[in-house]
């Protein structure tokens, strides 16, 4: 549709969907949810299946049993994704890191904008990129930081309200960096590769960034969705979603379902570059099958964000033109089925 003859629309692209939540009588048409031709329409959180069990990996575990090892590799070959629990971040530190999101976004409008990102940029405030005319948007906002490597945070971007913000992000970002490179390490040993194969394709200079992703309430929640189905472009995703409020669902065996809260586990999945690395034996669509989306049904009076850490990001990384695992040896899953050859 032409943008100037949808009312509200020119708007919407510009104002935060917290404002819209807060002022508008009208979705405006872009945050109309459509009919996904591919995937299937997402159904609200409180009415898809029941919660998927997700595996639950004990991260502590993973250095020394071969066990541990074999569940992370079932893990990720059937559901692209698991629950990682002992994993190293002390319960108050992860509900501190919570706080300085839901801190952050409950500032006042004005007091948000002086973190707004600029249009040729992704770090910083905002709601939805816009890539296309006919794009629909997330039902969201978000704060965009780069972490790591240190020197290419870009501090005009790092909120200094709450005060203590900047100090706990980048205590977390060192937190979720180890945490990163021991499931790094795990996934290549449990294809019987050298440890370091997977990190050995990074150098020192790759971007990796942090994500606070805040869901509004909506007064239209049947009619948006808090992040449309996709996969995620980084090497893994790890979550750490709202304590309370669910609403994350993966497409499993064709169907939608959700992706329970476990109380301090971070939600890990496994993103392109591993898929391509790995020669699609770990797949961010897990053999058609991770694609994550959120609808946020049952979010109507609550406050509600996630923080996610992209590691590592697409943007500033090489393309590997020779995958580290070897589909004629190891390009079979666990089921039998072949996986598609990258080479
Ligand atoms: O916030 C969430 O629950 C997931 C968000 C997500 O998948 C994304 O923004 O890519």
């Amino acid at each position: 549709m032409d943008e100037s003859q949808s009312p509200g629309n020119h708007d919407s692209l510009n104002k935060q969907v917290q404002e819209i939540a807060e002022d508008c009588d009208q979705l405006p048409e872009r945050y109309i949810r459509q009919q996904d031709k591919e995937y299937g329409n997402v159904t609200n959180y409180a009415a898809a299946s029941s919660p998927a069990k997700i595996p639950v990996i004990d991260v502590s575990l993973l250095t020394s049993s071969p066990l541990e090892l074999d569940k992370l590799k079932s893990a990720v070959t059937t559901w692209g994704c698991f629950q990682a629990v002992n994993h190293g971040i002390e319960s108050s530190f992860l509900e501190k890191v919570r706080e300085i999101g839901e801190l952050f976004f409950k500032l006042s409008a004005d007091e948000k904008k002086k973190y707004l990102r600029e249009e040729d940029d992704v770090d910083g405030y905002g709601n939805d990129m816009v890539f296309s005319d006919d794009q629909i948007l997330d039902w969201a906002d978000r704060l965009y930081l780069t972490v790591l490597p240190k020197d290419q945070r870009k501090f005009q971007f790092w909120p200094q309200n709450p005060t203590h913000f900047r100090e706990t992000l980048d205590e977390y970002s060192s937190k979720i960096e180890l945490i990163y490179q021991v499931t790094l390490k795990a996934l290549a040993r449990s294809l019987n590769l050298e440890e370091d194969c997977f990190l050995n394709q990074y150098g020192t200079t790759e971007k990796k960034s942090a994500r606070f992703n805040y869901y509004p309430p909506c007064p239209w929640t049947e009619k948006v969705l808090g992040v449309k189905p996709h996969a995620d472009s980084s090497a893994i995703t790890l979550l750490l979603q709202d304590k309370e409020v669910e609403g994350l669902q993966l497409l499993k065996d064709g169907q939608w379902v959700g992706v329970p809260v476990v109380p301090d586990a971070l939600t890990i999945n496994v993103g392109d570059q591993i898929e391509i690395m790995s020669n699609g034996i770990f797949s961010s669509k897990a053999g058609d099958q991770l694609m994550l989306a959120r609808s946020d049904y049952v979010q109507k009076r609550v406050f509600s964000y996630d923080l996610e850490c992209l590691y590592v990001n697409i943007s500033n990384t090489l393309m590997w033109k020779k995958p580290v695992a070897d589909v004629e040896e190891r390009g079979r899953r666990e089921d039998g089925a072949e996986r598609r050859k990258v080479r």
